[in-house]
């Protein structure tokens, strides 16, 4: 039996760490076994892969390194945590995975979706996303937010283009695969946000049922 695999994705300040707090409550309602982890990180390894990608520095950090880099994190975290998961039926919810390559490192950063989709094979072989939750917020207010949360990281520190275009990805992706991926404006008031994201999960697991 395997579990599902869920994953959370978005913009800067979305809200997916508020909004999976509450996917957790709803999963232990459903009496769902499952594990909730993160990318880049979700092992010691990849977390210190994730310092060296946040951490502001002065030195360029060039497009492939960081590519590579994410990459790197997420062979660990598939061989250690998502993988097992899956394999012994328990459903894992992760805050971002491949698509925030093709969103970030894609659209934002220019680089060629035929190489990340090249190190998609190489890393996952074939093992996708199930469900994926878009939180979609203008770049604006998702920046506010963050900005009222911490201290920018080196991503944050990005023009708001970057992030348009970033938004743009994920709304691209989204429309190429209706199937997997399900948008939630998550400008609206939270609980608004978080009855969608309910009526998202309930269909989900609904279908895998039938
Ligand atoms: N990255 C990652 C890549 O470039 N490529 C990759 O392949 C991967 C995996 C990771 C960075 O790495 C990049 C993308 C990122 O830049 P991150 O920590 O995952 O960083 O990303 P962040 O977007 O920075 O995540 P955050 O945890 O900082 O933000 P969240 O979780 O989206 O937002 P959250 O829940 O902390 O909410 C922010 C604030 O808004 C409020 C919350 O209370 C909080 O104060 N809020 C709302 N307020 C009003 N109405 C609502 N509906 C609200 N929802 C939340």
């Amino acid at each position: 039996m395997h579990g599902k695999f869920i994953t959370i994705e978005g913009t800067e300040g979305v809200g997916k760490t508020t909004n999976i707090e509450f996917i957790q409550t709803w999963l232990n309602q459903q009496k769902v076994d499952f594990v909730t982890t993160r990318e880049p990180g979700g092992t010691p390894l990849a977390e210190q892969i994730r310092e060296l990608l946040l951490t502001p520095r002065d030195e360029k950090v060039c497009n492939s390194a960081e590519l590579l880099l994410m990459f790197a994190g997420r062979a660990q975290h598939l061989d250690q945590v998502i993988v097992p998961a899956i394999q012994s039926g328990r459903c894992v919810v992760c805050d971002r995975f491949t698509d925030a390559t093709y969103a970030y490192q894609g659209f934002g950063r220019g680089m060629d979706s035929a190489l990340i989709s090249h190190l998609e094979r190489l890393v996952q072989a074939d093992l996708r996303p199930d469900l994926t939750l878009i939180l979609d917020i203008p770049v604006e207010i998702g920046l506010q937010r963050a900005s009222q949360r911490s201290a920018p990281d080196r991503f944050e520190r990005e023009q708001t283009e970057f992030f348009e275009r970033v938004r743009q990805g994920y709304l691209s992706i989204a429309a190429n695969e209706p199937q997997r991926c399900v948008v939630i404006d998550a400008s609206k008031p939270l609980a608004d946000v978080q009855r969608d994201i309910t009526t998202a999960l309930e269909s989900f697991f609904t279908q895998g049922q039938g």
